[in-house]
Protein backbone atom coordinates (compact mmCIF):
# COMPACT_ATOMS: atom_id res chain seq x y z
CA UNK A 1 0.00 0.00 0.00
CA UNK A 2 1.51 2.99 -1.37
CA UNK A 3 -0.94 5.83 0.61
CA UNK A 4 0.38 7.70 3.45
CA UNK A 5 -1.27 5.65 6.16
CA UNK A 6 -0.27 8.16 9.22
CA UNK A 7 -0.77 11.55 7.08
CA UNK A 8 -2.68 13.11 10.26
CA UNK A 9 -1.60 16.69 8.58
CA UNK A 10 -5.14 16.27 6.34
CA UNK A 11 -7.26 14.45 9.34
CA UNK A 12 -9.34 16.95 10.93
CA UNK A 13 -10.04 14.84 14.03
CA UNK A 14 -6.25 13.99 14.84
CA UNK A 15 -5.01 17.81 13.82
CA UNK A 16 -6.56 20.79 15.48
CA UNK A 17 -5.27 22.75 12.48
CA UNK A 18 -6.62 20.44 9.76
CA UNK A 19 -10.10 20.64 10.93
CA UNK A 20 -10.43 24.72 9.32
CA UNK A 21 -10.11 23.39 5.65
CA UNK A 22 -10.49 19.29 5.61
CA UNK A 23 -14.08 17.35 6.53
CA UNK A 24 -14.81 13.80 6.77
CA UNK A 25 -17.48 11.72 5.72
CA UNK A 26 -18.91 8.91 7.80
CA UNK A 27 -20.51 5.43 6.50
CA UNK A 28 -23.00 4.19 8.69
CA UNK A 29 -22.90 0.55 7.85
CA UNK A 30 -22.07 -0.51 11.16
CA UNK A 31 -25.55 -1.79 13.19
CA UNK A 32 -24.53 -4.05 16.14
CA UNK A 33 -22.64 -3.60 19.08
CA UNK A 34 -21.00 -6.13 20.78
CA UNK A 35 -21.11 -4.37 24.51
CA UNK A 36 -24.05 -2.36 26.52
CA UNK A 37 -22.33 0.55 27.85
CA UNK A 38 -24.07 2.11 30.63
CA UNK A 39 -24.91 5.82 28.53
CA UNK A 40 -26.30 3.84 25.41
CA UNK A 41 -29.75 3.60 24.17
CA UNK A 42 -29.09 0.99 21.02
CA UNK A 43 -32.03 2.97 19.14
CA UNK A 44 -29.19 5.91 18.34
CA UNK A 45 -25.51 6.18 17.56
CA UNK A 46 -22.67 4.87 19.41
CA UNK A 47 -22.35 7.29 22.36
CA UNK A 48 -18.74 6.67 22.08
CA UNK A 49 -18.04 8.53 19.27
CA UNK A 50 -21.33 9.78 17.80
CA UNK A 51 -23.73 12.63 19.81
CA UNK A 52 -26.99 10.85 21.75
CA UNK A 53 -30.13 11.17 20.39
CA UNK A 54 -29.52 11.06 16.52
CA UNK A 55 -30.68 8.58 14.90
CA UNK A 56 -28.81 7.24 12.11
CA UNK A 57 -29.74 4.82 9.04
CA UNK A 58 -27.79 1.99 7.82
CA UNK A 59 -26.17 1.50 4.42
CA UNK A 60 -25.59 -1.73 2.55
CA UNK A 61 -21.70 -1.82 1.87
CA UNK A 62 -22.51 -0.77 -1.82
CA UNK A 63 -24.80 2.04 -0.89
CA UNK A 64 -22.17 3.25 1.25
CA UNK A 65 -19.28 3.01 -1.57
CA UNK A 66 -21.82 5.28 -3.73
CA UNK A 67 -22.13 7.72 -1.31
CA UNK A 68 -18.45 7.93 -0.76
CA UNK A 69 -18.01 8.28 -4.61
CA UNK A 70 -20.40 11.04 -4.62
CA UNK A 71 -19.12 13.00 -1.53
CA UNK A 72 -15.55 13.09 -2.68
CA UNK A 73 -16.57 14.47 -6.12
CA UNK A 74 -18.67 17.37 -4.67
CA UNK A 75 -16.48 18.12 -1.74
CA UNK A 76 -12.77 18.01 -2.85
CA UNK A 77 -11.80 18.70 0.95
CA UNK A 78 -13.23 15.79 2.40
CA UNK A 79 -10.10 14.11 3.33
CA UNK A 80 -11.19 11.20 5.65
CA UNK A 81 -13.74 8.55 5.25
CA UNK A 82 -14.87 6.96 8.57
CA UNK A 83 -17.19 4.16 10.07
CA UNK A 84 -18.19 4.67 13.71
CA UNK A 85 -21.05 3.06 14.28
CA UNK A 86 -23.92 3.63 14.08
CA UNK A 87 -22.67 0.70 16.54
CA UNK A 88 -19.40 -0.86 16.86
CA UNK A 89 -17.72 -1.19 13.35
CA UNK A 90 -15.89 -4.63 14.29
CA UNK A 91 -19.10 -6.11 16.20
CA UNK A 92 -19.90 -7.72 12.58
CA UNK A 93 -16.71 -6.83 10.85
CA UNK A 94 -17.29 -8.42 7.61
CA UNK A 95 -19.59 -5.43 6.44
CA UNK A 96 -16.94 -2.97 7.83
CA UNK A 97 -14.18 -4.61 5.69
CA UNK A 98 -15.77 -4.99 3.01
CA UNK A 99 -16.87 -1.51 2.62
CA UNK A 100 -13.41 -0.30 3.42
CA UNK A 101 -11.76 -2.73 1.01
CA UNK A 102 -14.19 -1.07 -1.44
CA UNK A 103 -13.07 2.33 -0.19
CA UNK A 104 -9.56 1.54 -0.84
CA UNK A 105 -9.95 0.42 -4.22
CA UNK A 106 -11.89 3.73 -5.48
CA UNK A 107 -9.79 6.38 -3.68
CA UNK A 108 -6.78 4.93 -2.96
CA UNK A 109 -5.48 8.57 -1.80
CA UNK A 110 -8.63 9.39 1.14
CA UNK A 111 -7.51 8.85 4.66
CA UNK A 112 -9.50 6.13 5.66
CA UNK A 113 -10.50 5.92 9.71
CA UNK A 114 -12.41 3.96 12.27
CA UNK A 115 -13.56 3.91 15.92
CA UNK A 116 -14.57 1.20 18.05
CA UNK A 117 -14.76 0.11 21.63
CA UNK A 118 -11.80 -2.50 20.98
CA UNK A 119 -13.23 -5.76 21.82
CA UNK A 120 -13.07 -7.13 18.58
CA UNK A 121 -10.00 -5.24 17.49
CA UNK A 122 -7.04 -7.58 18.17
CA UNK A 123 -8.51 -9.96 15.79
CA UNK A 124 -9.32 -7.50 13.23
CA UNK A 125 -5.66 -5.19 13.70
CA UNK A 126 -3.67 -6.56 10.95
CA UNK A 127 -6.84 -6.76 8.42
CA UNK A 128 -7.45 -2.54 9.25
CA UNK A 129 -3.71 -1.67 8.71
CA UNK A 130 -3.32 -4.06 5.62
CA UNK A 131 -6.37 -1.61 4.21
CA UNK A 132 -4.54 1.19 4.73
CA UNK A 133 -6.65 2.53 7.35
CA UNK A 134 -4.55 5.15 9.13
CA UNK A 135 -6.41 6.27 12.29
CA UNK A 136 -8.75 4.02 14.35
CA UNK A 137 -9.89 5.16 17.72
CA UNK A 138 -10.56 3.59 20.84
CA UNK A 139 -12.72 4.20 23.58
CA UNK A 140 -11.19 3.65 26.65
CA UNK A 141 -13.60 4.50 29.43
CA UNK A 142 -11.81 3.11 32.67
CA UNK A 143 -8.76 0.84 33.01
CA UNK A 144 -9.53 -0.59 36.49
CA UNK A 145 -12.03 -3.49 35.75
CA UNK A 146 -13.92 -2.48 39.07
CA UNK A 147 -14.78 1.32 37.58
CA UNK A 148 -15.52 -0.40 34.48
CA UNK A 149 -18.19 -2.65 35.97
CA UNK A 150 -20.33 0.99 36.67
CA UNK A 151 -19.71 1.52 33.03
CA UNK A 152 -20.72 -1.28 31.44
CA UNK A 153 -23.50 -3.54 31.15
CA UNK A 154 -22.25 -6.37 29.73
CA UNK A 155 -19.92 -7.62 26.75
CA UNK A 156 -20.84 -10.20 24.62
CA UNK A 157 -17.65 -12.21 22.90
CA UNK A 158 -18.71 -14.92 20.94
CA UNK A 159 -21.18 -17.30 22.56
CA UNK A 160 -20.27 -15.90 25.92
CA UNK A 161 -22.31 -12.90 27.87
CA UNK A 162 -20.03 -11.61 30.23
CA UNK A 163 -21.01 -9.08 33.46
CA UNK A 164 -19.40 -7.18 36.36
CA UNK A 165 -15.55 -7.77 36.59
CA UNK A 166 -15.18 -10.76 34.15
CA UNK A 167 -16.49 -8.28 31.62
CA UNK A 168 -14.67 -5.18 31.47
CA UNK A 169 -11.42 -7.12 32.51
CA UNK A 170 -11.83 -9.51 28.85
CA UNK A 171 -12.41 -5.95 27.38
CA UNK A 172 -9.77 -4.13 28.96
CA UNK A 173 -7.55 -6.86 28.32
CA UNK A 174 -8.83 -6.36 24.06
CA UNK A 175 -8.56 -2.95 23.82
CA UNK A 176 -4.66 -3.18 24.94
CA UNK A 177 -3.24 -5.86 22.82
CA UNK A 178 -5.89 -4.05 19.74
CA UNK A 179 -3.92 -0.67 20.56
CA UNK A 180 -0.73 -2.60 21.08
CA UNK A 181 -1.18 -4.23 17.35
CA UNK A 182 -2.50 -1.09 15.84
CA UNK A 183 0.94 1.01 16.98
CA UNK A 184 3.19 -1.94 15.82
CA UNK A 185 1.52 -1.60 12.05
CA UNK A 186 2.20 2.18 12.36
CA UNK A 187 -1.34 3.14 12.57
CA UNK A 188 -2.31 6.36 14.18
CA UNK A 189 -4.30 5.81 17.64
CA UNK A 190 -6.82 8.11 19.44
CA UNK A 191 -8.19 7.32 22.45
CA UNK A 192 -12.00 8.49 23.52
CA UNK A 193 -12.97 8.66 26.84
CA UNK A 194 -16.62 9.46 28.11
CA UNK A 195 -16.11 11.75 31.51
CA UNK A 196 -18.92 10.57 33.96
CA UNK A 197 -19.03 12.27 36.98
CA UNK A 198 -19.17 10.24 39.73
CA UNK A 199 -18.28 7.20 37.99
CA UNK A 200 -14.39 7.55 36.00
CA UNK A 201 -14.19 11.68 36.53
CA UNK A 202 -11.22 10.74 39.62
CA UNK A 203 -9.98 8.11 37.05
CA UNK A 204 -9.19 9.95 33.53
CA UNK A 205 -5.37 10.63 34.82
CA UNK A 206 -4.66 6.71 35.26
CA UNK A 207 -6.88 6.16 31.77
CA UNK A 208 -4.24 8.69 30.18
CA UNK A 209 -1.38 7.05 31.97
CA UNK A 210 -2.18 3.52 30.73
CA UNK A 211 -3.50 4.10 26.94
CA UNK A 212 0.30 6.29 26.79
CA UNK A 213 2.16 3.37 28.18
CA UNK A 214 0.45 1.59 25.18
CA UNK A 215 1.62 3.74 22.36
CA UNK A 216 -1.63 5.60 21.95
CA UNK A 217 -1.14 9.07 20.10
CA UNK A 218 -3.77 11.37 21.27
CA UNK A 219 -6.61 11.21 23.69
CA UNK A 220 -9.90 13.02 22.93
CA UNK A 221 -11.77 13.26 26.73
CA UNK A 222 -15.67 13.35 25.80
CA UNK A 223 -18.14 14.82 28.56
CA UNK A 224 -20.64 12.55 29.57
CA UNK A 225 -24.55 13.65 27.24
CA UNK A 226 -27.20 12.06 29.41
CA UNK A 227 -29.53 9.66 27.56
CA UNK A 228 -32.95 9.00 28.65
CA UNK A 229 -33.86 5.94 29.73
CA UNK A 230 -30.26 4.71 30.42
CA UNK A 231 -28.49 4.16 33.66
CA UNK A 232 -26.96 7.58 33.56
CA UNK A 233 -30.03 9.91 32.81
CA UNK A 234 -29.83 11.02 35.71
CA UNK A 235 -25.77 12.11 35.97
CA UNK A 236 -25.43 15.18 34.98
CA UNK A 237 -22.89 15.97 31.99
CA UNK A 238 -19.59 17.23 33.88
CA UNK A 239 -19.20 20.90 33.13
CA UNK A 240 -16.21 23.00 31.24
CA UNK A 241 -14.26 23.58 33.86
CA UNK A 242 -14.03 20.37 35.28
CA UNK A 243 -13.70 19.13 31.79
CA UNK A 244 -10.85 21.65 30.93
CA UNK A 245 -9.44 20.61 34.39
CA UNK A 246 -9.12 16.85 33.11
CA UNK A 247 -8.07 17.78 29.97
CA UNK A 248 -5.26 19.86 31.11
CA UNK A 249 -4.27 17.37 33.78
CA UNK A 250 -4.47 14.49 30.89
CA UNK A 251 -2.19 16.57 28.44
CA UNK A 252 0.87 15.76 30.84
CA UNK A 253 0.53 12.30 30.22
CA UNK A 254 -0.39 12.49 26.15
CA UNK A 255 -2.00 15.13 24.12
CA UNK A 256 -5.16 15.98 23.52
CA UNK A 257 -7.88 16.68 21.22
CA UNK A 258 -10.17 19.78 22.20
CA UNK A 259 -11.73 19.83 18.90
CA UNK A 260 -14.36 16.95 19.16
CA UNK A 261 -17.83 17.89 17.64
CA UNK A 262 -19.26 14.70 18.70
CA UNK A 263 -20.79 13.63 14.51
CA UNK A 264 -23.32 11.76 13.24
CA UNK A 265 -22.17 8.53 12.19
CA UNK A 266 -23.29 9.72 9.12
CA UNK A 267 -22.03 13.19 9.18
CA UNK A 268 -20.35 14.73 6.34
CA UNK A 269 -18.71 17.92 5.67
CA UNK A 270 -16.58 19.93 7.53
CA UNK A 271 -16.51 19.85 11.75
CA UNK A 272 -19.27 21.21 13.18
CA UNK A 273 -21.45 21.46 10.19
CA UNK A 274 -24.49 20.07 9.84
CA UNK A 275 -23.57 17.90 7.09
CA UNK A 276 -25.53 14.24 6.52
CA UNK A 277 -24.28 11.76 3.71
CA UNK A 278 -28.16 12.20 2.79
CA UNK A 279 -27.19 15.37 1.61
CA UNK A 280 -25.06 13.91 -1.49
CA UNK A 281 -27.85 10.76 -1.67
CA UNK A 282 -30.44 10.50 -4.24
CA UNK A 283 -33.43 11.53 -2.26
CA UNK A 284 -33.61 10.11 1.76
CA UNK A 285 -31.98 7.57 2.79
CA UNK A 286 -34.42 4.19 3.06
CA UNK A 287 -36.77 4.69 5.59
CA UNK A 288 -37.17 0.91 6.39
CA UNK A 289 -33.56 0.95 6.90
CA UNK A 290 -33.90 3.56 9.91
CA UNK A 291 -32.30 1.45 13.04
CA UNK A 292 -34.21 0.78 16.00
CA UNK A 293 -31.95 -1.40 18.34
CA UNK A 294 -28.46 -0.99 16.52
CA UNK A 295 -29.16 -4.33 14.95
CA UNK A 296 -29.81 -6.13 18.26
FE1 LIG B 1 -14.83 10.10 12.11
FE2 LIG B 1 -13.88 9.69 14.47
FE3 LIG B 1 -12.41 9.21 12.38
FE4 LIG B 1 -12.96 11.69 13.05
S1 LIG B 1 -15.02 11.78 13.99
S2 LIG B 1 -14.24 8.12 12.93
S3 LIG B 1 -11.78 10.22 14.28
S4 LIG B 1 -13.13 10.80 10.99
FE5 LIG B 1 -13.79 13.53 15.13
FE6 LIG B 1 -16.38 13.52 15.15
FE7 LIG B 1 -15.11 13.90 17.43
FE8 LIG B 1 -15.06 11.57 16.25
S5 LIG B 1 -15.07 15.25 15.68
S6 LIG B 1 -16.87 12.51 17.07
S7 LIG B 1 -13.32 12.63 17.10
FE1 LIG C 1 -23.70 1.89 22.47
FE2 LIG C 1 -22.11 -0.13 21.69
FE3 LIG C 1 -21.39 2.38 21.26
FE4 LIG C 1 -21.41 1.41 23.77
S1 LIG C 1 -20.06 0.72 22.11
S2 LIG C 1 -22.17 3.43 23.13
S3 LIG C 1 -23.20 0.05 23.65
S4 LIG C 1 -23.22 1.32 20.37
Amino acid sequence: MTIAQADSARHPCFNAEAHRSFGRAHLPVAAGCNVQCGFCDRRYSCVNESRPGVTARLLEPEEALEAALRAVKQMPHLSVIGIAGPGDPLADAGRTLHTLEALRKALPHILLCLSTNGLALPLHAAALSSLGVGHVTVTVNAVDPSIGADIYTWVSDGARRLTGTDATALLLERQEEGIRRLKAAGVTVKINSVVIPGINDRHVQAVAQAVSSWGADLMNCIPLLPVQGTRFARTPSPDPQMMRRLRDEAAILIPQMRHCTRCRADALGLLGEEGQLEDVCHGPLPAHRKLHACGQ
